[in-house]
Formats: structure tokens, C-alpha cells, sequence
């Protein structure tokens, strides 16, 4: 009798093996196996949460489909007549089709309904992030393959003699909301800030936009999640976290720094664009 389950008992435990070996490779860092990268962010927990839930929605229908499986196999694995009908009475449409329906409102249905109120009130909401009185602005130039990122400096305008420029090497101030604007000079690039749950596509000819809200100190690595060339491995930065009185200090040295050393020949340097205050995402 074992015989003749023994093909689908097979394939059964091959979808099992699969599944669990892709899950494996689904680890998007090695620090925390194959979990979610250690989020330092105030609100990436609500993108947390909407995977994990996702994830234990399907995890449940994955179960529930392996038993259905497993039971047929045991209960039909003899020999006998197919029963079968053509599946055009009402009952046998209604029934895959409210499946469906469940299985789309439960689980797209919540994706759709949180994503949408998180993405409005908080991941696109600039305005209120710009409101902030200690907010931080700072302006990123992707190249191939590095990042250039400045701030605005005393004078609070960008492009000035007192901006600080820096290369691969981010700073911001914990607990602040931090804006970026983000441009390109050659090549499509893409800002990606794994431990804050940050990923904004860095396009030439064009400004789009970012922001987060650190809460807790630390070094974090800045990465390019775009196929942008040969050399595309190397585009890697380092976003540190200060103490807000540590942040201030740094940028007053560095901005007293920049001041001195500014040249007007040195037009390569002088990339910066005013502030856009708008509705570009
Ligand atoms: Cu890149």
C-alpha cells in the first residue's frame, strides 16, 4: 500500500525541503541569522510587523495545505474508481472562490490597509518631519561608486562656503528626524539604510527624497541596492549615530573647517542644490 503513496509522500516532502531551504536564503543579513537586520529606527517596527504578520499568514496556509495534502495521501492512496465532476455546479465554483476571497482580504487586504495609513502618516510624511524643530537636512550625491553627502552648515543654505562635505561617512543625531534629498550624477543608484528600514531609489536628473528617526546610537551601514557598474560592491558608507551635543560639535568643527579650506576654482565640489521644499517624493 506504502507503494503507491510513496510518490506523493515524496513530492510532498521535497516541497517541504524546498520551502525550508529558501527560507534560509531569504536571510538578507548574516548578524542576526536569518532574521530581520537589527532595527535602530523609531518606526521600522511597523514595517517589521507587517512581514512578520505576513509571514505567519502564509506560514499558516502552508501548513493547512500540507495536511490537506498529507490526508489525501494516506486516506486515497488505493486503488479505486476516480470520482470526478466537471466542476460546474454552483457549490464547486463558490467554494475555491471564497477560498480565494478569504485567503486576498486576510492577507492583501492587511497588507494594503497598513501599508497605505503607514506610508501616509509617517515613511512620506515630510511635512511633519520638516515641522520638527531639531530636524536635519542633509543633501546626498551618488556617483559611481560612492556617496557625498552635505550639510547646509550656520547659514542653513546649501551650496555655500560653510557646507560640510563628506565622503561615504554619514553623521546625524539620535532621536532627530533626519531628511535626505538625493541625487544622481550618472548612473541609477539606490539609498539603502538596512537598520532603518530605509530604501529610496537615487535617480540622475531628478530629486527624490527620504527620511528617519534614529533611536540609539551606533555605526550603521550605508549600502547601494542597484546594480550601478563594475565597481558597484564598493558603494558602501558608514551612517553613525551621536549624541545630539557630540553631533553639534562635529558639524561646527567641520563647518569651521570647510570654510577654510573652500575654493571658488573648485567647481567639482560645489555639486549642492537649494533645499526643495515640495510634494516630490
Ligand atoms: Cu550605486
Amino acid at each position: 500500500m506504502l507503494r503507491h503513496r510513496l510518490p506523493a509522500l515524496t513530492a510532498l516532502g521535497a516541497l517541504l525541503i524546498l520551502t525550508l531551504t529558501r527560507l534560509g536564503h531569504a536571510a538578507p543579513s548574516p548578524e542576526h541569522g536569518w532574521a530581520m537586520p537589527h532595527d535602530a529606527s523609531v518606526h521600522g517596527h511597523r514595517l517589521d510587523w507587517l512581514l512578520h504578520i505576513t509571514f505567519i499568514f502564509i506560514g499558516i496556509l502552508f501548513v493547512i495545505m500540507c495536511g490537506w495534502m498529507l490526508i489525501a495521501c494516506v486516506r486515497h492512496g488505493r486503488k479505486h474508481t476516480a470520482k470526478y465532476d466537471h466542476g460546474d455546479k454552483r457549490r464547486s465554483m463558490l467554494a475555491p472562490l471564497g477560498m480565494a476571497a478569504i485567503v486576498f482580504v486576510v492577507v492583501d487586504g492587511n497588507l494594503f490597509f497598513h501599508s497605505t495609513k503607514d506610508m501616509h502618516s509617517i515613511f512620506w510624511n515630510y511635512a511633519r518631519a520638516e515641522s520638527a524643530p531639531n530636524a536635519v537636512r542633509i543633501e546626498v550625491n551618488a556617483h559611481q561608486w560612492a556617496w557625498d553627502a552635505r550639510y547646509a552648515g550656520p547659514d542653513g543654505k546649501f551650496n555655500t562656503q560653510d557646507d560640510v562635505v563628506t565622503l561615504n561617512d554619514i553623521r546625524i543625531p539620535v532621536g532627530a528626524p533626519v531628511i535626505f534629498q538625493l541625487g544622481a550624477v550618472d548612473v541609477l543608484h539606490s539609498f539603502y539604510l538596512p537598520n532603518f528600514r530605509v530604501k529610496m531609489d537615487v535617480v540622475p536628473g531628478n530629486i527624490t527624497r527620504a527620511w528617519l528617526q534614529a533611536r540609539e546610537l551606533g555605526e550603521f551601514e550605508i549600502g547601494c541596492a542597484q546594480h550601478c557598474g563594475t565597481n558597484h560592491y564598493k558603494m558602501r558608507g558608514l551612517l553613525t549615530v551621536l549624541p545630539p551635543d557630540d553631533y553639534a560639535r562635529w558639524l561646527a568643527d567641520a563647518s569651521h573647517d570647510a570654510a577654510q579650506r573652500w575654493r571658488a576654482e573648485d567647481t567639482a565640489a560645489h555639486w549642492g542644490w537649494p533645499w526643495e521644499k515640495g510634494a516630490r517624493k
